[in-house]
């Protein structure tokens, strides 16, 4: 029988891409995008759409009940800099929205359901360098907050529910077909931007400020193995560490420069984004997704850097 997948938040950076990568596997009739606005360009004309809001549980039972899809992702969320200016609106967008889908997972019988958590659910206190699965997490955002929830929640309605959820904690992501959303990693993704565009760009976050960073094509593959592996080898049901690169906005720019000579970099002070920066891991230890479902990284700094450029340079 074949998957029917509903894809919820499918416009946003990670839905963009996630719609096309499992259209082109399971068939674009059978992967339902779904979002609060109207289609992108990206996957307007490509297949199904359908309305929705998560936090309207009338809609969201229509969805469930018209298409009884047999996996679902979930991945519409408010996150962290946005949330820091609308705290109430992103805890119950975040979490609303999550109990929601796993009310009707059991409902519905969902076999699979993904949802996206982050390294956001770290915190100043939690180890700075190669976080491991397992630690002191007190994150000091409501994003990072809500993720930390958020898994708590998937864990227990696994363990009570049976219900087959599975979760990523991102690092930042950095991808050419569709823009990010009010992150604090977004500058990794304008940067590539500016740089085409006027060969400079101000940075947000301070020159030294290290961070958890993974090319979009690793991050879909990561999430695709992760939710094609057999639930046997899932060991972990809250979310699974994953790394990526971690790099500084002076080392990106020092790539940058090696393709664009010209390029120069500045920095912001004083931007509320930093404090938020300042309390993420410098980097992850993802061994527990590479021993339960071999996940393995294959875009390092110089190869995603290249990658970007060589396809934004047609769009910008
Ligand atoms: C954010 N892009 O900046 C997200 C991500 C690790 C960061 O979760 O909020």
């Amino acid at each position: 029988m074949s998957e029917k997948i509903l894809v919820i938040g499918a416009n946003g950076q990670i839905g963009t891409e996630l719609v096309t990568a499992l259209r082109g596997i399971h068939g674009a009739e059978n992967v339902i995008a779904s979002d609060i606005n109207s289609p992108t360009y990206a996957i307007r004309n490509n297949g199904p759409f359908e309305f929705a809001n998560v936090l309207d549980k009338d809609n969201l039972h229509h969805l469930f009940d018209k298409h009884r899809p047999t996996q679902v992702y979930l991945l519409a969320a408010m996150l962290s800099a946005v949330g820091e200016q609308k705290p109430k609106m992103a805890w119950d967008l975040n979490m609303t929205g999550l109990l929601h889908v796993l009310d009707f997972a059991v409902e519905f019988k969902t076999a699979k359901v993904f949802w996206p958590s982050s390294i956001a659910v770290f915190g100043p206190h939690s180890p700075q360098y190669d976080t491991p699965q397992y630690c002191v997490m007190d994150p000091n955002t409501v994003y990072g907050f809500s993720k930390l929830a958020g898994e708590r929640w998937c864990e227990y309605y696994f363990t009570k529910y049976g219900v087959d959820v599975r979760s990523i904690r991102y690092p930042g992501l950095i991808g050419w077909k569709a823009n990010p959303g009010g992150g604090t990693t977004d500058y990794a993704v304008h940067i590539f931007h500016e740089a085409l565009k006027h060969g400079k760009y101000q940075s947000f976050l301070s020159a030294n400020t290290a961070l958890p960073m993974m090319y979009m094509e690793d991050a879909i593959r990561a999430t695709i193995t992760l939710m094609d592996a057999p639930a046997e080898q899932i060991s972990i049901r809250s979310s699974y560490n994953l790394g990526g690169i971690s790099f500084t906005p002076t080392q990106l720019a020092d790539e940058i420069k090696k393709h664009l000579p010209d390029f120069e970099i500045s920095y912001a002070d004083a931007d509320p984004r930093q404090a938020i920066a300042d309390s993420w891991p410098k980097s992850i230890d993802d061994s527990q997704a590479q021993q339960d479902w071999g996940w393995k990284l294959e875009y390092d700094l110089p190869r995603m850097t290249q990658d970007m450029l060589q396809n934004l340079k047609e769009l910008v």
